[in-house]
């Protein structure tokens, strides 16, 4: 890597102690064992500036997006996947779609308040945090029901990185986390520190000279809902 830093420690203890209090509320070691995800939260942004969702308008909850990637070696079907902020325990959206290998799907603050709205929730969208937030993914866990979720991957995104189309990223390696700050750039110190990378929403988080090994994938997951 050319650019950018590795997770800051802070990051990482936060998401130690959420696997933690995941693993302690588990019925079973079994469970625990799945906790190893093959749908990761591969990019974030949290305040967005520009017309992302590409409906017409720019707008501070429909126009926020996480994007999840795929880093099994089997497709894996996203209706078992949720995402939340860290306001709450009730999902902001139900994930759907099919995600081979390698793939990423993105999910746009207008997505997850369709889906609430047709769940009969508060359309609030993601409500991702401009002073930072803690962006979670969990599964559902196989014959609950009622049903449980599990907490399987969390990400925290910083104040600096939620600032006007600043996206938040692991690296190709999905070892560090990296500011794609090449819209609004970012001149400070504080970690993960500016790349002048460009965000990708669906597709790969190129920076520092990485080369594409697939094509984007915008909207190749179809959104529907339950
Ligand atoms: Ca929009
Ligand atoms: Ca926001
Ligand atoms: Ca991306």
């Amino acid at each position: 890597m050319t650019c950018g830093t590795r997770q800051t420690a802070a990051g990482w203890i936060a998401l130690a102690a959420l696997l933690a209090l995941a693993a302690w509320a588990l019925p079973a070691a079994s469970a625990r064992a799945e906790l190893d995800p093959g749908i990761i939260i591969n990019e974030v942004l949290a305040d967005p500036a520009t017309d992302w969702n590409g409906d017409g308008a720019v707008d501070a909850k429909n126009d926020e997006w996480i994007e999840v990637r795929n880093i099994d070696t089997v497709p894996i079907d996203l209706s078992d996947y949720w995402l939340r902020d860290s306001s709450g325990d009730t999902p902001d959206l139900r994930l759907s779609g099919v995600l081979d290998p390698g793939e990423h799907a993105v999910f746009y603050g207008s997505d997850s308040a369709a889906w609430q709205t047709a769940n009969g929730l508060v359309a609030a969208g993601f409500a991702l945090n401009n002073t930072g937030d803690l962006v979670q993914l969990l599964r559902t866990i196989p014959g609950t029901d009622p049903r449980q979720l599990e907490l399987m991957f969390a990400v925290s995104i910083y104040d600096h990185a939620a600032e006007d189309d600043r996206s938040c990223g692991f690296d190709l390696d999905h070892i560090e986390w990296l500011l794609f700050d090449a819209m609004f750039p970012y001149p400070g110190a504080q970690e993960p520190v500016g790349t002048g990378c460009v965000p990708s929403p669906g597709a790969e988080n190129l920076c520092g000279g990485e080369v594409a090994t697939e094509a984007a994938s915008f909207g190749q997951v179809k959104a529907t809902y339950r």
